[in-house]
């Protein structure tokens, strides 16, 4: 078993669709192990972002991650990391497989529901940025 970062978006938050897209992560087999519900500010933000600094959607991207509540969860499963970026679907719900979370759930590239983290390393990293030790349960 492994783990990973998913974060609901604000606009999926804002927009009443928590609950249907956790239901279908746990549907896809993850193990919800940590959850909260957050409002970044935009210095955390752009450093959960910083990866991305630079790029022209940066600006966009930092202002819309504070524009309201995200639930940041870490999740569980065999293969954690694959797994939930096949869910998740391609960043762009219109290039996004049928079935995906973000094809069902997202508006567009910018405001598209979930995040996922893209690799083992990464998703500790991002784990650790939301949850304190004691907050992430094992096993
Ligand atoms: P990912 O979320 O599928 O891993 P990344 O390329 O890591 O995609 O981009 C991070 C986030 O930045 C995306 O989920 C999306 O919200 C936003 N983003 C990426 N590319 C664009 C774009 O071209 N226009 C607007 N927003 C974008
Ligand atoms: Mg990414």
């Amino acid at each position: 078993m492994s783990q990973t970062l998913a974060i609901i978006k604000p606009d999926a938050v804002g927009a009443g669709k928590a609950g249907k897209i956790l239901a279908h992560l746990e549907n896809a087999g993850f193990a919800v192990k940590s959850l909260r519900l957050t409002v970044l500010g935009s210095a955390q933000a752009g450093a959960f972002y910083a990866v991305h600094e630079g790029r022209p959607f940066y600006d966009e991207l930092v202002e819309f991650m504070t524009s309201g509540p995200v639930i940041p969860m870490v999740l569980e499963s065999d293969d954690a990391v694959a797994k939930l970026r096949e869910e998740i679907g391609a960043t762009d719900p219109a290039e996004a497989a049928d079935g995906t979370i973000r094809k069902l759930f997202a508006e567009s590239k910018g405001r598209n529901a979930i995040h996922a983290s893209d690799s083992d390393e990464n998703a500790a990293s991002e784990i650790a940025f939301f949850f304190s030790g004691h907050e992430r349960l094992r096993g």
